[in-house]
């Protein structure tokens, strides 16, 4: 049996800058993450970072490496019908800004700084139960080198995305109440990485009558790209020729636009969802991140809802084991609730505008295109978009 003040379930970026965020205030905490060090440091996800998330990253000190390398984006383009407009982030949304740095790089940079701290992250421990979470010690039990152990804390926090052990323990437990709001979407993301130069110098998301594109990037020679796809579509269904096939189609402009192809080193699937779990917390135990709420990835909120959830829990956490304080624990789920569903109702309005759901009829079709039509000629509905996008500072 091992003792810590936190024990961090998931080595993401929700339980990683927890961890750091901690120690900054003196906290110690133990990291388990069931993964290899290799594996978590390069699944490719996020990268679009609002300026809040920019913000906590610099003041933690772990920002020198996304402010060498990083990408500030001033705008973002909407296309549909042919059509090309830019919403420009500055003038709509206070001067803000933000930031394309992948969630790869903010992986390894904390994994790093973790460990030139001397922080304990545990790689291939996997948490197996969480127990005593109404006790005034409620403990984990993980395996690690083929063996079980114990690890005792006085708070658990679960930062183990959405299949992880944390949500799944509250919903075994009647006494926790957790309740589920959910919602699925009839289409996926395929998403690819490419070896050639963005064609644009800021995203392009596009609505076109073959489904939704994005236009996304990881430097001046890397391209992100994403396509909508069916829910039950396979990699094996997408050659490389189609997908470079299908993203100038949708990205098509009339107006000589042309899409660069290059050589594709990744290919993955998504599935689209919109999941929250509430409330975040059951005595001792609380959920961060992915592990509490999943958003569909065309609002690029995730990983900026897993920044906030844990800055607003680092500082709880440090108030009642420093001080005794717990107002900060108590407001926890209320407040970052609050942001979660300010994230969802985003999302969830992007992606229908910018999705097709072949189900849908004519109608709906209709309703999407005056949504857009709406936000790129009235300044008032392209502030909405704007300062959703660039993060709401207070929810
Ligand atoms: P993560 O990153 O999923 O990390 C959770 C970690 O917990 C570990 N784990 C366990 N460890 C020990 N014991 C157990 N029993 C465990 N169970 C699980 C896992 O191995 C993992 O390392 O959650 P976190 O930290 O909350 O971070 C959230 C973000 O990762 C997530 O919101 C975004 O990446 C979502 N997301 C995207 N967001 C965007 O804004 N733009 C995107 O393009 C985008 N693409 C994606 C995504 C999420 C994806 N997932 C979850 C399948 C693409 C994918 C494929
Ligand atoms: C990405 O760069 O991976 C990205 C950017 C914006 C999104 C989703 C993904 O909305």
């Amino acid at each position: 049996m091992t003792r810590t003040q936190v024990g961090i379930v998931g080595a993401g970026p929700a339980g990683l800058l927890l961890s750091h965020l901690l120690h900054l205030r003196g906290i110690e905490s133990v990291v388990l993450e069931s993964r290899p060090r290799g594996h978590v440091e390069h699944r490719q996800r996020a990268g679009m970072l609002e300026q809040g998330t920019v913000d906590v990253l610099r003041a933690a000190g772990v920002g020198d490496r996304m402010d060498r390398v990083g990408l500030v984006h001033h705008g973002i383009e909407l296309r549909f019908a042919g059509e090309r407009h830019r919403i420009d982030f500055p003038s709509l949304a206070g001067g803000r800004a933000v930031m394309i740095y992948a969630q790869t790089e903010i992986v390894k940079d904390l994994v790093a700084r973790r460990l030139a701290d001397a922080g304990q992250v545990l790689f291939e421990a996997e948490a197996l139960v969480l127990d005593g979470l109404t006790t005034g010690t409620p403990t984990i039990r993980y395996r690690h080198e083929g063996r079980e152990h114990t690890l005792a804390c006085d708070v658990i926090a679960a930062c183990d995305g959405f299949h992880g052990l944390g949500r799944a323990t509250l919903e075994a437990l009647p006494e926790a109440g957790t309740h589920r709001f959910e919602r699925e979407y009839p289409f996926a993301w395929l998403g690819i990485l490419a070896d050639v130069a963005p064609s644009c110098d800021e995203l392009i998301y596009a609505r076109h009558e073959r489904g939704f594109a994005l236009h996304s990037m990881r430097s001046a020679t890397v391209s992100r790209l994403y396509l909508q796809v069916p829910p039950d579509a396979g990699l094996a269904d997408w050659p490389d020729d189609r997908i470079w096939d299908e993203l100038a189609a949708r990205f098509e402009d009339g107006g000589g636009w042309e899409l660069t192809h290059g050589p594709v080193t990744e290919k993955g699937i998504t599935p689209m969802r919109s999941f929250v779990a509430a409330p975040m917390r059951h005595g001792r135990l609380f959920l961060a991140g992915d592990a509490a709420h999943i958003v569909p990835p065309t609002g690029a909120k995730g990983l900026n809802l897993a920044v906030a959830d844990v800055t607003l829990l680092a500082s709880a956490l440090a108030r009642w084991l420093r001080d005794g304080d717990e107002t900060g624990i108590d407001g926890y789920s209320d407040t970052a609730l609050r942001r979660v569903w300010r994230a969802e109702h985003f999302s969830h309005l992007m992606t229908t505008m910018l999705h097709v759901d072949p189900a849908a009829d004519p109608f709906d079709h209709q309703l999407a295109l005056s949504q857009l039509r709406y936000i790129v000629s009235s300044a008032a509905a392209a502030a909405t978009v704007a300062e959703n996008y660039v993060g709401l500072s207070v929810v």
